[in-house]
C-alpha cells in the first residue's frame, strides 16, 4: 500500500507507530516501499524519546511526526532528539541505513539528516494553552493538530465537527500562519478536507 500510495501521487505516507501495529523491523521495509514509490515516509512516533524518535530516522524516514506535544520544553525536546549539532544532540552513527550504512560522506550525512521533518502534534487543550511559545521554537516544520484527542480534551470526544473543536483549530491555523509554520490535521472526509485546505492547512492526512 505505502508504495502503491506514491504511484497514486500522494506526498507522504505516515507509518503509525503510534496507534497502528508498526514494530522498528517492520518500519525498515515500509520505508523502502515508500521510497520504491516515492512517496515520502513520514513516522509517527509513539513518544518523546531518543529511541522512539532516533531509531526512524536512522531506518531513513523522511520525518518524524510526534504526539502529546504540551509546550515549548517538548517541542524542544523533539528538536533535540531529531537534529545533530548544531540544532540538537541526536545520536550520532553514520553506519545506519539513513546514511546508507556508511558509504554516503558522513559530513554530508549529518547535514542532510537535519533536514528530515520535524512534525508536532498539538491535541490538548495545554498545548492550545501554549501555543505560542511552542510556535518560536526553532526547527519545527509542521504543527498537526490532532481533532481526536483535541476533541476529548474538550470533553466532547470524537465530536471532530463541534464548534467547540473546529473553532479552536481554526485560531491554531491562525497562530501557526502568522507564524509562518505549515499546519496539518486529519479528516475523515474529502468535504472536511477541502474546508480546512480553504484556511490553509496544508499537511492534509
Ligand atoms: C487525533 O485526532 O488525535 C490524531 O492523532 C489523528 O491521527
Ligand atoms: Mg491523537
Amino acid at each position: 500500500f505505502a508504495e502503491a500510495a506514491g504511484y497514486a501521487g500522494f506526498d507522504y505516507c505516515i507509518l503509525d507507530m503510534e496507534h497502528g501495529p508498526v514494530g522498528t523491523e517492520r518500519l525498515k521495509e515500509l520505508i523502502q516501499a515508500c521510497e520504491c514509490g516515492g512517496i515520502l515516509p513520514i513516522v509517527r512516533v509513539p513518544d518523546i524519546s531518543e529511541e522512539s524518535i532516533g531509531k526512524p530516522l536512522d531506518l531513513g524516514a523522511g520525518g518524524v511526526q510526534v504526539p502529546q506535544v504540551s509546550c515549548a520544553r517538548d517541542a524542544q525536546r523533539v528538536v533535540e532528539l531529531a537534529k545533530f549539532h548544531p540544532e540538537g544532540t541526536r545520536g550520532v552513527c553514520r553506519y545506519v541505513r539513513a546514511a546508507r550504512y556508511s558509504l554516503m560522506d558522513k559530513f554530508d550525512y549529518f547535514q542532510e539528516a537535519n533536514e528530515s521533518v520535524v512534525i508536532l502534534q498539538v491535541e490538548g487543550m495545554e498545548g492550545v494553552k501554549n501555543i505560542d511559545e511552542i510556535l518560536t521554537v526553532k526547527g519545527i516544520d509542521v504543527i498537526f493538530i490532532g481533532p481526536y484527542d483535541l476533541s476529548q480534551s474538550l470533553g466532547v470526544t470524537g465530536d471532530v465537527e463541534n464548534p467547540l473543536v473546529t473553532d479552536t483549530m481554526v485560531k491554531l491555523v491562525q497562530k501557526a500562519k502568522e507564524h509562518g509554520v505549515t499546519v496539518g490535521t486529519f479528516v475523515d472526509s474529502v468535504e472536511a478536507g477541502c474546508r480546512w485546505r480553504k484556511l490553509g492547512v496544508r499537511y492534509l492526512s
